[in-house]
Order: C-alpha cells, then structure tokens, then sequence
C-alpha cells in the first residue's frame, strides 16, 4: 500500500476508523470524509503522531450530489489519483414495521447508503478507468443477504448495495479495475447507537452476551482484499462473528 491514495467515506467512526489506522500502518495516503470534521481531525492527528503518514481531510456529506461532486474535482492534484475507494459511509435508522415507517429514517438510509455511495463512485472510478488501475471496495451487510424484521428499509439498501458492487464490476470488465464488497454482520460500532437514535441502552443490547466482530476484523479483511494480485479480484466476502449464523441467528450466552 506504500502511498497508494486511498479514499475512505465515513472515516470519523466505526469501521472507517478502523480503515484508516490499518491503511496508516500499511503506508498509505489517507482521504478521510465524514460530516464530523472534528471527528477526523482528532484521528489523523493521532495518525500523524504513530504512523507519520500524509492525510487529506474532506468534510464531506455523501448524501449531497452537488457537494460530492465539487469536493472530488476540486482535490489537489497529489491527491486526485485515487487507487482505493473505500465505499463506508453507512447508517440504519429504526427498527420499524414498514407501515409503521418514518419517512425521514427511509429518506435517510436509501441517500446515504444508496444514492450516497453511487454519487461517490460515479466521481471516483472514470479517472480509476482512465489511469488503468483502482480498487473499490463497497461495504454491504449481512443484511444485503438476508431480510430481518424490522430491517425492512435498511436490508434494502444493502440488497442494492449487494446489486450495484455486481453491476459495477460487470460494467468494469476489460479494464484493470476491481470492485469487492465486504458484507458484515454484527460489528460493534456506533451502528446501533444511530439506529437507535443515541438510545445507548438498546444500542449496547444489540451486543450482549456474544463476541461481536470488531472494526479492526473489518479492516483487515478490506486490507486484505486490496492487497492481492493485480490478476485476483475477490467479489464478495460475508463475514459473522463466530456467535451469529444470520441476522437473528445469533447465540447468547445468559
Ligand atoms: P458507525 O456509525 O460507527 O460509522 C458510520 C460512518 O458513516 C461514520 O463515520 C459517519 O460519519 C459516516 N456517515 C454517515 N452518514 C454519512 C453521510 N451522509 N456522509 C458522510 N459520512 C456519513 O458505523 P459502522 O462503522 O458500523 O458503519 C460503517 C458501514 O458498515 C456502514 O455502511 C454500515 O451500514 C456497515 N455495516 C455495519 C455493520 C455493523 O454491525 N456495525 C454490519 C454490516 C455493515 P459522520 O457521522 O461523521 O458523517
Ligand atoms: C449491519 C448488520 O444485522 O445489524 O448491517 O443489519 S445488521
């Protein structure tokens, strides 16, 4: 990864954090994008400080088309060639029935997760195709497999997640580009703590009684993927805790 430009959307938390450190560590140059600009500015300073590595800060809301496609054009010019995308930027709001639904909480997870993701990837894989090499590498969900009650609008998201990872690689074929997503399932991060809307209390049973994965499993298997040969294009890695075979199929100890 020796400065390889990489951009990783939602970068101030969670699994995107844990990107940056390992890609850090790995030697890479960091474009770090989230909306909490503080966020990002307390983890490259610590990144700075450990790895010694070069970071380009974007305060950046996917959701908006005008202020991704401006913020990606207008990049330096050391830092317009992007070799690996790292498609993060992700979020669940409730658990409702989908009669029961909250038009915001739909609005929010379907702009961000979807149209969020395609507006970033839509600025980003023309110079990857032009240039002849690039990575990216989206990540969908447990939940892009398999409906959960309740998962209804965010298990969509993923599903067109799953779809747009299979899309984008058949539309790359006969160019050096490659295109993974990496599907999790239970990863303890602020996820439910934003599902939950800051209730920490249902956030923290979402975890209780198993091992859940970490950040840092999820990184290093998104490491892993970007850091194969040039020949060797690895599509899709679903990857559970030891203590879940599905997404209600998880095992408590009591
Ligand atoms: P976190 O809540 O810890 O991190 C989510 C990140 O997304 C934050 O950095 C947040 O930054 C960013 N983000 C959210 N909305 C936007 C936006 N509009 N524009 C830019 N950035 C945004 O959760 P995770 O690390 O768990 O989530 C990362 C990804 O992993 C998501 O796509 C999620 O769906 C997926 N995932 C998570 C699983 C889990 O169990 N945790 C399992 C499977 C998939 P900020 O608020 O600063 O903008
Ligand atoms: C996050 C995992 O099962 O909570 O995508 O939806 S799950």
């Amino acid at each position: 990864m020796q400065n390889r430009i990489v951009l990783i959307t939602g970068a101030s938390s969670g699994i995107g954090a844990s990107c940056a450190t390992l890609f850090a560590n790995a030697g890479a140059k960091l474009i770090l994008a989230a909306r909490r600009k503080e966020r990002l500015e307390q983890l490259s300073n610590e990144l700075r400080q450990k790895h010694a590595c070069e970071i380009y800060l974007v305060q950046l809301d996917v959701t908006s088309h005008s202020s991704v496609a401006a913020t990606l054009a207008s990049l330096p010019s050391s830092w317009s060639d992007i070799d690996v995308l790292i498609n993060n930027a992700g979020l669940s709001r409730g658990l409702d029935k989908i009669y029961e639904g909250d038009l915001q909480n739909w609005e929010e997870m379907i702009d961000t997760n979807i149209k969020g993701l395609l507006y970033v990837t839509r600025s980003v894989v023309p110079g990857m195709v032009s240039r002849g090499k690039g990575h990216v590498v989206n990540i969908g969900s447990v939940a892009g497999h398999q409906t959960y009650p309740g998962g209804n609008v965010y298990c969509a998201t993923k599903a067109a997640v799953k779809a747009i990872s299979e899309g984008l690689k058949q539309d790359l074929l006969g160019t050096p580009v490659r295109v993974s997503s990496v599907d999790p399932g239970l990863v303890e991060t602020e996820f439910s703590l934003v599902r939950f809307h800051g209730d920490a209390e249902k956030a923290n049973n979402t975890y209780q009684g198993l091992t859940p994965l970490t950040p840092d499993d999820i990184a290093d298997i998104i490491l892993f993927c970007v850091t194969r040969p040039a020949h060797v294009n690895i599509n899709d890695v679903l990857v559970m805790p030891t203590d879940q075979a599905g997404p209600t199929l998880v095992h408590r100890q009591v």
